[in-house]
């Protein structure tokens, strides 16, 4: 009798009528809006989730696989039924899902690889505040397991600009609690449709083991010498991640992980592990007691590491000091190393260590995206960002966790802390003084005739070859350009990734336009590096030897001016000194531009 009720009554497949929207262009990593914008608009949700199902061609479309996952943040169990019931009436056979909808960005990809699913959707807007107030974003990773190239985005965008319906099954619930599968028949299908709830960790964990070796870091974790370490999961997607991995199999005392329970606005923070926003960490850094410290963001791609008192390591370097030193984990002694990758923003700390290990380097725009060609095709075998990711071919995707078993097997095999590790990388590579500056909330028109006009004059022949003086300090012009990057393997070309000023002495000042803001204001990013080879000098103040070029970068493109001063509008990512009115009195006045 049951089965017959089954057969009679499959679940129906509904077409829904909708009006498309102008303004879901994926940015630097997914759609990415204020949550009211997924919670009210109506179809807001739908209409993006039926665009990113359209863009995969039917073929491979039909029975395949999927994954689901998400931070956790306010709003994701809402959208991933809606996710659920309009991937069964698109067609799709499977999809696997987190345990109450929980997968790390790296597990997510992790598992797209693992099972070869088609791609994955993950809820989040990362390292930005969750809750009703706050922001949501929808990630879509492809087959690879990393995120959407522009190719795809362009396709997505296009089916978005022109949409008239989409496909749902409003009668089709799940149970996101239950581990195990839940099989659905719906009309017009030979085959059910199947939904497996996995548990968020246990894939995640089984890669890692095949890369570390647990039993050293069990025992740097455990041993006499005992390495006691602080882990902040910023209330954000890690938290179960670093319980199970890190406490539970690494051995690392429970009172080691913090803010572990995933919360919808993971407690009214900004999960953005950099020292402003991780700031109860750096704190009980700075109390002495633990000898490592890391924070992630909300999806857990992110990482900042700290060592003993609080010591800050710039994310840059940590990507050059991991490089040098992957010889520690026995994936890298099995795998070899083919070759590195920054993003342009990236300090060039990375090109010292590949030209050191005589491999290739390099340099794509910002995301993550970009790395995903060079690793398919075996040019690349580790990679990152500024902006605090780091990963390598085990993946698509950065890799918080993985990151912070990177400098874990670094320290135990090094039998160092991490300041030391660092400041013996400066030794032997030199030193990369390197910030950051965000100056967020800018009206998007003044945002966009600042780098029009700016690059006009950086790239005006009189620019070239212009010389800058700021106190003692002579910077000599030696190449300008608005940075574009030509694919090694497909061959595409991305225009406008940024202006870059780099000058004689290979110092150099960057401004490029942010794509991860919900779209609410512009947000534009100024980086500024200096290389220092004397290890006399690698203890100075960043922002002292940073001032003179900051200075030039503030002149130049009359930043203050033109977005209407500092005030809260702008912040230095790295350090609390870094507050611009402090720039603003420290150097304006002392600058001088010279023609
Ligand atoms: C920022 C970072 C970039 C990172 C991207 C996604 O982009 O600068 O390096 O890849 O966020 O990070 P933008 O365009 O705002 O500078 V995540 O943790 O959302 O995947
Ligand atoms: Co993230």
């Amino acid at each position: 009798i049951v089965s017959e009720i089954m057969e009679t009554n499959p679940i129906p497949v509904l077409t829904i009528q909708t009006t498309p929207f102008d303004d879901q262009r994926p940015g630097t990593n997914g759609l990415r809006k204020k949550t009211s914008v997924f919670e009210s608009k109506k179809n807001y949700l739908q209409n993006y989730i039926q665009s990113v199902l359209s863009s995969i061609d039917l073929r491979d479309r039909q029975g395949c696989t999927m994954v689901v996952g998400s931070d956790g943040r306010y709003f994701s169990r809402a959208a991933i039924e809606v996710i659920v019931q309009m991937a069964a009436a698109n067609g799709i056979g499977r999809l696997v899902i987190g345990h109450s909808g929980i997968l790390s960005t790296p597990a997510v990809s992790c598992i797209i690889r693992k099972i070869k699913a088609i791609g994955g959707i993950i809820l989040t807007a990362s390292h930005s505040p969750g809750g009703p107030a706050g922001d949501f974003g929808i990630k879509f990773n492809i087959a690879n397991g990393g995120p959407s190239p522009d190719t795809v985005m362009e396709r997505i965008y296009q089916v978005s600009r022109t949409l008239e319906e989409y496909a749902i099954c409003p009668d089709l619930h799940i149970d996101l609690s239950r581990l195990g599968r839940q099989d659905f028949d719906l009309e017009n299908k030979f085959k059910p449709f199947r939904v497996e709830i996995v548990d968020s960790v246990e894939i995640y964990l089984n890669m890692l083991r095949g890369i570390f070796d647990f039993g050293a870091i069990k025992s740097l974790l455990t041993g006499p010498e005992q390495l006691k370490i602080r882990i902040d999961a910023m209330n954000g997607v890690m938290g179960p991640y670093v319980r199970r991995i890190l406490c539970d199999e690494l051995g690392a005392p429970a009172n080691s992980a913090v803010n572990c329970v995933p919360l919808e606005d993971f407690g009214g923070q900004h999960p953005n592990p950099n020292p402003t926003f991780a700031v109860s960490l750096v704190e009980s850094m700075k109390g002495g007691e633990f000898g490592f410290g890391a924070a992630f963001d909300a999806d857990g791609d992110r990482c900042m590491i700290l060592g003993q008192n609080g010591f800050f390591v710039n994310p840059s370097d940590s990507l050059a000091v991991m490089a040098a030193n992957l010889s520690c984990i026995p994936y890298f002694r099995q795998a070899g190393i083919r070759g590195l990758a920054r993003s342009m923003p990236t300090s060039m700390a990375l090109d010292r260590v590949a030209k050191a290990m005589k491999v290739a380097l390099y340099e794509t725009p910002a995301g993550w995206r970009f790395f995903g060609n060079l690793m398919d095709s075996g040019r690349c075998s580790f990679c990152g960002e500024e902006s605090f990711g780091t990963g390598s071919d085990h993946i698509r995707e950065k890799d918080g966790l993985w990151a912070v078993l990177v400098w874990l097997s670094v320290i135990s095999v090094r039998k160092q802390g991490v300041e030391e590790i660092v400041k013996d990388h400066w030794v032997k590579f030199g030193r990369n003084y390197y910030c950051r500056f965000d100056y967020e909330g800018v009206d998007p028109r003044a945002a966009y005739y600042l780098m029009r006009d700016l690059e006009a004059v950086i790239t005006d022949k009189a620019f070239i070859s212009q010389k800058f003086a700021v106190g003692n300090n002579v910077y000599s012009v030696e190449k300008t350009d608005n940075f574009e990057y030509i694919d090694p393997v497909d061959g595409s070309v991305s225009r406008n990734q940024g202006l870059r000023i780099v000058f004689t002495d290979s110092s150099r000042i960057i401004f490029r336009l942010s794509g991860s803001g919900v779209g609410v204001g512009a947000t534009i990013r100024i980086y500024a590096e200096s290389y220092e080879r004397d290890p006399e000098r690698h203890s100075r103040e960043t922002q002292v030897v940073l001032g003179p070029l900051i200075a030039i970068a503030l002149k130049i493109s009359d930043i203050h001016e033109r977005t209407n001063g500092c005030g809260d509008a702008c912040w230095g990512i790295y350090s609390l000194v870094f507050k611009m009115t402090v720039y603003r009195c420290l150097y304006i006045n002392i600058c001088h531009y010279c023609t």
